[in-house]
């Protein structure tokens, strides 16, 4: 007890922590501490906004993947609103409420702004403040004792969507560890094989919705969230308003997106990619296919790919899928009728399958039969990133390791990291318990494993807490999240509206543009951006790496990063992006069917073409390297493939799939899901979705966007819930099931349980219950925890000018949602009984799978 006097409590105190003090984080402790509080508090004076003088900043949204260009308003040094960019070619300047509402990320009562380090046990929430001189020197000491000891490969950055890639590669690469793990195969790795796979071209598609007259969406939610929501909602609004174009959206949930389109449609989990086959086996069956288009540029003929469609019958599919033959015939012949411009896309909905690779392609596939490829109204992809503007690593670059480990690479899924560096991130901690690989240093950055990993409150933070299998743990965090509690020191950073980088995505107007993300308001505290920690530590290492970070900042490093970047007119990009956000190049050709573009014969000399009519050129590296298709006198680009055309069947598949022994024919077929074979009747699947006002772990401490959302109760279908005796506001207790097949742990055996309220509603699938992502959280403050009450006096949260130290009065008083209150509380979060489970070949976490049974409680 006596220990404790000294020890202040609750993250309200940690403002006024003074360097070398002990305080105690846990949410309990802040609870108590904030309750504790009697004194009495006025509310803190509501500042005026001036908007006819704000000063304005261009920079680039982070509060969820999709980047939009946005202008902070600043007052006296204070963030006051946020806009959309009107340059941004895909927003044209609209935002979604979680762009605007970031604003509150930034002015948080709870930010962390200190450095700390760990001085109870693992977990225990006790932490004392350190200086950042002693946070890099520790960092940089146990950094250089695994190089010294020739194992940099111990030391991994483990990242979700940071966006800074240079600035991790870089770090990896100089200190020789290829242990670079991130959350691709958590979101995204289905989709972008299968468009590597057919395509060769991009990760995202680019549907050109605005010019299309049929929009075929299987498993996209992009009302609500997507890569490309903006963008993406606001031309399918036009296409619709434009050209009368009908959206059809299968979703096993009524979506927001699914209740905004013409006709909706619940399959059964997993079978999109069968219902797309059979449209295709509709189309080829019709005569209603492209031939010209399959003749020239896809690599299977015509009879082949009649041989492949005939199986696929709708009959097949409806018995699969529960959609109705005479829907999928006539939804195929509408597709094609409105062909070139109809374009059939997916997202997670489709691809987070254990055979989601295969339902992407097959999807991709229907646009080739049609001929939309690469069409105005069809499907488009163009190549993003930043290379194309110059854009480099600062000189001397440091070389990639050789070594790898199965951490990074798991053998058992050779197409995890074949186009793009996917990892399979859902492995991690499973192979760490299992000693697959072996840590020292763990750096997790804009990572909520506990909230947004599969089986992630329970194997997650078992591993995140056993100093053998992680004996140092840094966590960079905005909050003090669930993810910092389990860490040995926490890095506490600025937010992405008070930070530096580059940034891109797939422009919907087809040409190329580049962004700036620069900070809008310095960050609190001492908060220090991740990059410039990067930066600092690397300085500290040896002469070997510190001659790698010789940058005065991050600021410097992506000032270098843009000494390449030519703008027409313009001295230096760097400044211009700081004064216009972003950057659109008008002189690159659109990037309308690239594949058609002809080779220009200057650039042929020195190529060779083979009976197949491909043209090879071999490259600095001595390999040979495809880069064509010769027609006639002509050659043309055609697809970044092995055939440079697009790929309706995969030798580079096939051969993978045989490697781990799964036999498979490179085609995309339907893969029936094992652990949904023979379902028992009282068996549901449990899926999971994304909130239009929420980005997975990240927003829940923003008041704005939590006092919109911040309860999930489980969705279950009317019918269903009349056979378990349910109403609206009930409980149930979910048990989950691990799955079969060729998987992680295919045993089929119980997983765990955990107790949630219900909402009963026709709009799902009779078989499917859902629940959303982004809730739940036990940690990040009063905000998401969802319990109001004062901070502990103290002078508040240190504003950047210094001189509005204050409280937030929403969270003091306002905080209705709160439980004690009366309100429903935070929500749930049911990742800790969500099996590991990832799809064969590209390991990509096969989310919308798991089976569970549920039981009134
Ligand atoms: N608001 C918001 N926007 C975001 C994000 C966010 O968290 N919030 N996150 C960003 C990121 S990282 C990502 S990956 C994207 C994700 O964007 P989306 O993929 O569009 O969203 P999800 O909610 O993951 O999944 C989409 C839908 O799949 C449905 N579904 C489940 N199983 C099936 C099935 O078998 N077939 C079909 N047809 N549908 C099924 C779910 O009901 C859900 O509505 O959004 C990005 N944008
Ligand atoms: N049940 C379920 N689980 C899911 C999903 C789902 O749909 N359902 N979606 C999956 C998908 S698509 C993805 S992409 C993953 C994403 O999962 P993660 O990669 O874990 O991403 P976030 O949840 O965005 O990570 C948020 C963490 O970063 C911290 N953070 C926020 N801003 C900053 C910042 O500026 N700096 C730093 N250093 N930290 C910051 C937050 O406090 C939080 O701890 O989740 C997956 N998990
Ligand atoms: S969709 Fe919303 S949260 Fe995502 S980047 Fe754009 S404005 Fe930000
Ligand atoms: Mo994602």
């Amino acid at each position: 007890m006596k220990r404790r006097q000294f020890i202040k409590q609750g993250i309200g105190a940690l403002a006024t922590l003074a360097l070398g003090e002990v305080i105690l984080l846990t949410p309990d402790e802040a609870a108590a501490a904030t309750r504790r509080m009697s004194e009495p508090a006025a509310p803190p004076p509501v500042p005026v906004v001036d908007y006819r003088n704000l000063k304005q900043v261009p920079s680039t949204c982070l509060n969820c993947s999709t980047v939009c260009g946005i202008v902070g308003l600043v007052q006296n040094g204070e963030l006051v609103a946020i806009e959309g960019n009107p340059a941004d070619p895909n927003t044209h300047g609209t935002l979604c409420a979680k762009g605007v509402g970031a604003i509150s990320i930034n002015t948080y009562p709870e930010r962390l702004l200190y450095p700390l380090k760990r001085v109870g046990k693992r977990g225990e929430g006790l932490w004392q403040r350190i200086s950042w001189d002693e946070a890099y020197a520790t960092l940089a000491r146990r950094i250089q004792a695994n190089i010294d000891a020739g194992h940099p490969e111990r030391v991994a950055l483990h990242q979700g969507r940071s966006r800074l890639g240079a600035e991790f590669s870089r770090f990896l690469n100089a200190i020789g560890s290829p242990v670079s793990l991130n959350h691709r195969a958590l979101c995204s790795s289905n989709k972008r094989a299968a468009n590597y796979a057919t395509i060769g071209d991009t990760d995202w598609e680019t549907p050109n919705a605005d010019k299309s007259r049929y929009i075929l969406n299987f498993g996209s939610n992009f009302m609500e969230c997507h890569q490309g929501s903006i963008h993406l909602a606001r031309r399918v609004a036009q296409g619709r308003a434009n050209n009368g174009a009908k959206l059809v959206t299968f979703d096993v949930r009524l979506s927001n997106t699914a209740g905004r389109s013409d006709e909706w449609h619940a399959p059964f989990p997993g079978t999109d990619g069968l219902i797309a086959l059979a449209m295709g086996h509709v189309i080829l069956e019709a005569g209603l296919h492209d031939a010209a288009f399959i003749n020239d540029w896809v690599n299977a003929d015509l009879a082949a790919l009649r041989a492949f469609y005939a199986p696929y019958t709708p009959e097949w599919a409806e018995r699969e899928s529960g959609i109705k033959t005479a829907d999928i015939r006539r939804i195929a012949r509408e597709f094609a009728a409105a062909a070139p411009a109809a374009v059939a896309f997916t997202n997670r909905g489709s691809q987070a399958h254990y055979n989601g690779f295969n339902n992407d392609r097959a999807v991709i596939l229907l646009n080739a039969l049609v001929g939309s490829i690469g069409q105005e109204g069809g499907y488009n992809y163009m190549k993003t990133g930043l290379g194309g503007f110059g854009v480099k690593q600062p000189e001397p670059v440091p070389p990639s390791p050789k070594i790898r480990t199965d951490l990074e690479d798991p053998p058992e899924w050779p197409l995890a990291n074949r186009w793009q560096k996917m990892r399979v991130g859902e492995i991690v901690y499973d192979y760490l318990k299992a000693g697959r690989a072996k840590l020292d240093v763990y750096l997790s950055y804009t990572l909520a494993a506990p909230l947004t990993w599969p089986e992630g409150r329970s194997l997650a933070v078992e591993v995140l807490c056993d100093e053998t299998l992680i004996p140092f743990h840094a966590c960079s965090d905005v909050v003090y999240s669930e993810m910092a509690h389990y860490a040995d020191m926490i890095l506490p950073d600025a937010s992405y509206l008070e930070r530096w980088g580059l940034d891109n995505r797939d422009n919907y107007e087809m040409r190329p543009y580049i962004a700036l993300r620069q900070p809008i308001t310095p960050p609190p505290g001492e908060c220090v951006s991740f990059a410039d920690v990067l930066i600092n530590v690397g300085k500290r290492l040896g002469p070997e790496q510190a001659r790698y970070f010789q940058f005065a900042n991050h600021e410097e490093f992506v000032r270098q990063q843009c000494e390449n970047i030519r703008i027409p007119g313009v001295a230096n990009a760097f400044d211009y992006l700081k004064e216009h956000g972003l950057w659109v190049d008008t002189a690159k050709p659109t990037a309308w069917r690239t594949y058609e573009r002809n080779i220009a014969d200057s650039e042929l000399a020195g190529t060779r073409s083979d009976e197949a009519g491909i043209v090879w050129r071999t490259n600095a590296q001595g390999k040979a390297v495809a880069i064509g298709l010769r027609s006639g006198d002509r050659v043309r680009r055609g697809f970044d493939t092995p055939s440079r055309k697009f790929e309706a069947c995969n030798a580079e598949v096939a051969k993978a799939a045989a490697k781990v022994g799964i036999a498979d024919d490179g085609w995309p077929h339907y893969v029936p899901i094992p652990s949904h074979l023979n379902l028992p009747a009282d068996r549901l699947i449990l899926t999971t979705f994304k909130w239009n006002v929420h980005t997975q772990a990240r927003t829940a401490p923003q008041k704005l966007l939590s006092e919109i959302v911040h309860d999930n109760p489980l969705w279950i279908n009317s019918a269903t819930a009349r056979r378990h005796a349910l109403k609206s506001g009930d409980w149930v207790e979910v048990t989950t099931y691990r799955p079969k097949g060729h998987t992680l742990h295919p045993t089929g055996e119980m997983l765990g349980r955990q107790r949630v309220r219900v909402v009963v509603t026709e709009g799902i699938h009779p078989r499917v219950v859902a629940i959303s992502a982004s809730l739940g959280h036990g940690f990040s403050g009063r905000a998401s925890e969802g319990r109001k009450g004062r901070r502990r006096a103290n002078p508040g949260f240190a504003s950047p000018t210094g001189n509005a130290a204050r409280e937030d009065w929403d969270l003091a008083e306002n905080l209705w949602w709160d439980k004690a209150s009366g309100g429903r509380g935070n929500g749930f979060n049911l990742n800790a009984i969500i099996p590991i489970h990832p799809s064969p070949v590209t390991g990509m976490q096969s989310w919308f799978d798991t089976v569970c049974t549920v039981k009134k409680v």
